[in-house]
């Protein structure tokens, strides 16, 4: 089906309309006070969210109206992906971050065919990085660079070189919250107690940028469980046109989906799926989310 869409051309829509949300986004002056909440009072939402998520699906379903579309803030128990084009959106990936004025802010937008991540555009509009991918054509940063930035090294020293992206994201009790806990003390301590002791572990608050750090090569990992489709749809295409690799957060899948709920991105380099099995034997117990 991707034979027949007109790629380039939905691409080039898609980075105008990145554009257009991110001066809506540095135009806003949002605060810890005016954000809402939605599962909980880490779990944030502002007008901002809407109003650009509004932007974005109106102008998609005005030039492709035969094309579905996911947002996050639209988003209903029980929509699944199928396998029409389907445009998924985040029209702000660190909520927090926005609302406390730190700038690790993407507006994340992806096309999704065949339930297989085909285009994404990640736009900081603060630092204005843009990263874009179109599936079996490259990686860049703000159109011109490719990425990975640099020619990526091998895990000589596998998982302990690395420098690991996780996030405790909203959920902060259950099963879950345990697994993040107590994996992140095993990547963190050392060899001798039966740690992975990675060089560091940093939590930044934006998935789609994290992802889109893994596929530039600065971060060498990054693993998270129950963030959406939406945080992670347009940098996954980014990743592996960077080289990288996406696999579960639980032990022993190789084979993620973009809804799945549980990621592990790994940058390009000889030897990642050494670092992917060496992540999963440090994963203290199974993450239940997307199961
Ligand atoms: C956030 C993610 C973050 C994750 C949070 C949340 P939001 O997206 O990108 O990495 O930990 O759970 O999903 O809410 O800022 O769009």
């Amino acid at each position: 089906m991707t034979d027949q869409l007109p790629l380039q051309e939905i691409h080039d829509f898609m980075i105008e309309i990145a554009h257009k949300a991110g001066e809506m986004i540095t135009a806003a002056h949002p605060s810890t006070g005016a954000a809402g909440n939605k599962k909980n009072s880490v779990d944030l939402v502002t007008e901002t969210d809407r109003a650009v998520e509004k932007l974005v699906s109106t102008s998609l379903r005005e030039k492709y109206p035969d094309f579905d579309f996911m947002g996050e803030e639209t988003y209903k128990p029980g929509d699944t992906i199928t396998d029409a084009p389907t445009f998924i959106c985040d029209p702000i990936d660190g909520t927090t971050n926005f609302v406390h004025r730190y700038p690790y802010v993407c507006i994340s937008l992806g096309l999704a065919v065949n339930r297989v991540p085909t285009i994404g555009v990640v736009f900081n509009p603060f630092t204005k990085q843009l990263y874009t991918a179109i599936k079996g054509q490259g990686a860049f940063l703000d159109q011109k660079t490719r990425l990975p930035l640099s020619t990526p090294t091998a895990f000589e020293d596998g998982l302990s070189s690395c420098l690991v992206a996780v996030e405790w994201g909203a959920d902060r009790s259950g099963n879950d919250f345990a697994v993040k806990s107590k994996t992140f003390e095993n990547l963190a301590k050392t060899k001798e107690q039966g740690g992975g002791m990675v060089h560091g572990l940093r939590s930044f608050g934006s998935a789609a940028l994290n992802i889109c750090g893994v596929a530039s090569g600065g971060l060498d990992v990054y693993w998270e469980a129950g963030c959406w489709a939406w945080d992670v749809c347009a940098a996954w295409v980014i990743l592996y046109e960077a080289g990288g690799i996406m696999a579960d957060a639980n032990p022993g899948n190789w084979k993620p989906t973009v809804d799945g709920r549980r990621y592990m991105a790994v940058r390009a380099g000889e030897g990642q799926e050494k670092v992917v099995e060496q992540f999963w034997s440090l994963v203290e117990g199974k993450f239940e989310v997307g199961l």
